[in-house]
């Protein structure tokens, strides 16, 4: 393959979706090499069958509000690939959602299920309904709404979704109980439901444990650890808070936590009661991060920054794509970062992955670094099959395993002369090839 004609016949083909030629672009400029050491894949095209989805679903979600009035929004569902197990990804509620969008996340989410070494395929789905500032009861019938299409083209062994942006526990769980209305059975369709129906233990925290685990294997390969370092994670979220606890466990400081409105800085670090306080305030009262400052004064909150201008030793982006640019990845640099692990999927710009790469920092791709979350998905799967439940040592000692098995392939496959690990094209080099030898196994379709 000619990686760069390749790109330019998607881009003519599928023009208006910038973040789905760029994570393709990322990956075919890193696979590149590989993949044509096999000639075999060429002759077969196989390229362009993992850059195009199997399949899209796209319908009108109507929905009544609080107030009376008929609400429409956009439902998506992204079937990827499923040459190595059932389509499995996320469902992103969030105003941004597009076609584009969601088609970036699905091809990444295809790749990422790879390296986990669980049987799943890649796809991911959304909306750009927006649960902020909904009344529970609104998200409810917006959940219902949309199952009411998408439980046709779902299945435990079919394509099982979960949880992103605006999805939490208490989505899954509405979509989960539309599910199980229309169809009349009791399956594990979806995953990160609680704990009374199917869902895992570890599955909240995994995102972001995983996170941390995986920052805490490339620390090692330098004889470093992360306690004592002082952490910049952005997002306030699921995978935010969650890495913020385990970076608090392993004895590192938290400085900073944001949300699409501004940053707080705690001088003094957001230790564990200040966590707390920050899981009631997101998780509860559905509040904003800027409320943080009324509660802890010390700290100071930044309207509409981002916040990688903050002096710290690693940086951990767990917000949303494309929220690290090229002048925040020189600032981070020049403030001497050592680390960056990415929790949210694409959150550096390919300029910024450039600057990072240039000056040698342990860097690693959302695809590899956040993938503890879907491998808990992958574990709730099996104890759903299995109709048992694991305890939170059994789980969360498969999550580490799997995390560091994934260090260690991004080390062998991307592993450059001068002994910097690639973890982008290890990553993409180790996730690539199980797919595709899968796909040249099943025939061509
Ligand atoms: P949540 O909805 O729980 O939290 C998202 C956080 O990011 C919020 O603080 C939100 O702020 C902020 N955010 C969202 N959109 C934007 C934006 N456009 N600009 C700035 N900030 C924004 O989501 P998750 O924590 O689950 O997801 C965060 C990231 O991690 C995403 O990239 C997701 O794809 C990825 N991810 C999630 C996994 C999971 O298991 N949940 C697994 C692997 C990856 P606000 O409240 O203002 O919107
Ligand atoms: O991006 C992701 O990996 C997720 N949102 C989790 C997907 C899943 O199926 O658990």
């Amino acid at each position: 393959m000619d990686a760069k004609k390749v790109l330019e016949n998607l881009k003519q083909r599928f023009p208006n979706e910038p973040e789905y030629h760029q994570a393709v672009e990322e990956v075919l400029g890193t696979i590149e090499e590989e993949y044509n050491k096999h000639p075999e894949f060429d002759k077969v095209n196989l390229i362009e069958r993992l850059c195009i989805p199997d399949r899209i679903y796209q319908f009108r979600v109507t929905w009544l509000d609080d107030k009376g009035n008929i609400q429409t929004n956009m439902g998506y569902r992204i079937q990827h690939n499923n040459a190595i197990g059932p389509y499995k990804g996320g469902i992103r509620f969030h105003k941004s959602v597009n076609l584009g969008i969601l088609k970036f996340l699905a091809f990444e989410q295809t790749f990422k299920n790879s390296l986990t070494t669980l049987a799943m395929g890649g796809a991911k789905g959304g909306s750009d309904f927006s649960p902020r500032g909904k009344s529970s009861a609104e998200v409810m019938r917006f959940c219902q709404a949309f199952m009411l299409e998408l439980y046709r083209h779902i299945g435990p062994d079919c394509d099982v979704p979960a949880g992103d942006i605006g999805v939490g526990g208490r989505e899954v769980g509405y979509m989960f109980g539309a599910y199980k209305k229309y169809t009349r059975e009791f399956q594990g369709v979806l995953t990160g439901k609680a704990l009374e129906f199917g869902g895992s233990l570890i599955r909240p925290e995994a995102t972001g444990y995983g996170t941390v685990y995986f920052l805490r294997a490339m620390l090692k390969t330098k004889g470093m650890e992360i306690a004592g370092k002082k952490v910049l994670i952005s997002g306030a979220g699921n995978v935010a808070q969650y890495a913020a606890e385990k970076v608090l466990q392993l004895g590192g400081k938290v400085m900073t936590m944001s949300d699409s409105d501004g940053y707080i800085y705690d001088p003094d670090g957001i230790d564990r009661e200040k966590l707390d306080y920050i899981f009631d305030l997101k998780q509860v009262q559905r509040g904003r991060i800027k409320e943080y400052v009324d509660q802890y004064p010390s700290a100071k909150y930044v309207e509409g920054q981002k916040p990688w201008f903050e002096k710290a030793d690693i940086a951990l982006p767990c917000a949303t794509q494309n929220e690290l640019n090229e002048e925040q990845a020189k600032a981070l640099v020049a403030n001497g970062v050592i680390a960056v692990a990415e929790g949210a999927n694409m959150p550096t710009t390919p300029a910024a992955i450039k600057v990072l790469q240039d000056a040698k920092v342990l860097y690693s791709p959302g695809k590899a670094s956040n993938a503890g979350g879907v491998s808990v998905s992958g574990l709730e799967m099996a104890q759903n099959s299995q109709r048992l439940s694991w305890t939170s040592e059994e789980v969360d000692a498969k999550l580490l395993w799997i995390m560091e098995n994934i260090h260690d392939n991004c080390v062998k496959y991307g592993t450059e002369p001068d002994g910097y690990v690639n973890y982008v094209k290890g990553a993409n080099v180790a996730g690539f090839m199980k797919v595709a030898k899968a796909m040249m196994a099943q025939g061509v379709f």
